[in-house]
């Protein structure tokens, strides 16, 4: 049987990673940090799984890293554990790259000390923050890096200590450069959930008007379901490489907002200077002010445009994504009005 461990299995991906290296007869170890209060609640369904285990460690203590891998000596390692929000990293710059950086080179060191290096095979969760101010449109392997955050200089650094751990020791070690990726499973405090959860509830009577930062970023989103499979199959090569996952295809925050609330028959109409903080939507029927923008939810930095070619995933993975924008919008508002209504949000 194979050993998975997944480092993250609490977050947004490791619930779908989870589900899919299960289903595959995977034996699957997780790796939760302690917290005051329960941390599991996406992953409860599998908690009672014969083929899950738990084990505590923290991406930012090396001896529990070390112990966690000589008790299972996984066959692949996911290393999904991050401080995962950008606008958080601004707040958090030292602990950012504490976690997201050091953490992955202590879990390399980890690998290494326990000498399987020549066993393991390792996955890293790089970004497509990295591309920052976008050097190229669209970006794949092969465009440089430009950093526009402290959460993506710390996964800079990881994306190069996995690079250089399989040169240096020829270890399987590869970056998914993976571009954002929704889902219902996603943080509230990410944009689309963020959007999501709120119009279900404008929609409900639950909240009056949504508060947004810059409207004008615009990113490539996919389905986080159909981005772990791509995980897996970059561990199932003979030969270590690096990957973007991507759909091709960008839209603005502005846009899915619109294409949200349109997801539930309410059409909303912008007004004011596109890009101002004076700017608003209203919904078209009521006349009323749904959408308005907040000066503290801009960035320091911003990265302004991402948009990402997949070929070479598609070329050797034989992985493409299937969920087009307005249907993953569908899904997720299908999901957060579901809760609003059950009083789960
Ligand atoms: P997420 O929902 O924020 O999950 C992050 C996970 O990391 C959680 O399980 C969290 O545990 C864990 N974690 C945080 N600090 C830790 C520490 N010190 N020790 C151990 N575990 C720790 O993130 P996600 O969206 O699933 O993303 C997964 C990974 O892919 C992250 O590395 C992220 O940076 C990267 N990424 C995400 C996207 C995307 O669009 N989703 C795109 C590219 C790359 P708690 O539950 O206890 O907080
Ligand atoms: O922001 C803008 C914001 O926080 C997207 C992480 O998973 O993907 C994620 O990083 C855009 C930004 O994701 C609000 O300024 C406007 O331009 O959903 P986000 P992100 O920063 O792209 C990458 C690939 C990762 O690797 C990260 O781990 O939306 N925006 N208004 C807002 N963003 C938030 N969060 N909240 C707002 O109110």
């Amino acid at each position: 049987m194979k050993k998975a461990m997944i480092t993250g299995i609490t977050g947004q991906d490791g619930y779908y990673l989870t589900e899919l290296l299960l289903a595959k007869g995977y034996e699957v170890t997780g790796i939760v940090r302690r917290t005051s209060t329960p941390n599991t609640s996406r992953i409860e369904n599998f908690l009672s799984h014969p083929g899950l285990k738990i084990i505590e460690a923290d991406l930012c203590d090396s001896s529990s890293l070390h112990k966690a891998i000589s008790l299972v000596k996984p066959h692949e390692i996911y290393n999904l554990a991050a401080m995962s929000h950008v606008a958080t990293s601004f707040f958090q710059p030292e602990y950012s790259a504490d976690v997201n950086g050091v953490g992955t080179v202590r879990l390399l060191e980890a690998l290494r000390s326990n000498n399987l290096e020549g066993f393991t095979k390792f996955y890293q969760a790089s970004t497509s923050e990295l591309y920052g101010k976008v050097q190229a449109i669209p970006q794949n392997e092969k465009t440089p890096f430009y950093p526009r955050s402290p959460y993506a200089i710390s996964k800079l650094y990881a994306y190069w200590a996995v690079v250089n751990y399989r040169e240096a020791y020829g270890m399987f070690t590869s970056n998914g450069i993976l571009f954002n990726h929704e889902s219902p499973m996603r943080g509230l405090n990410f944009v689309t959930r963020k959007i999501t959860s709120s119009v279900a509830k404008v929609k409900q009577n639950k909240m009056s008007v949504l508060k947004m930062g810059n409207l004008d970023a615009k990113r490539d989103w996919g389905y986080a379901k159909e981005y772990v499979e791509g995980m897996w199959m970059m561990l199932q090569q003979n030969i270590a490489e690096d990957f973007v996952l991507a759909t091709g295809e960008t839209h603005s925050v502005r846009e899915f907002i619109t294409e949200a609330f349109r997801a539930i028959d309410i059409d909303i109409e912008w007004r004011g200077k596109t890009g101002s903080l004076e700017e608003k939507a209203f919904c078209t029927k009521s006349g009323k002010v749904v959408v308005e923008i907040s000066p503290e939810l801009m960035r320091p930095a911003e990265v302004d445009l991402l948009i990402g070619d997949y070929s070479k995933a598609r070329t050797k993975l034989g992985w493409a994504p299937k969920t087009k924008f307005s249907e993953l919008v569908n899904l997720m508002m299908e999901n957060d009005m579901r809760l609003v209504a059950e009083g789960k949000l």
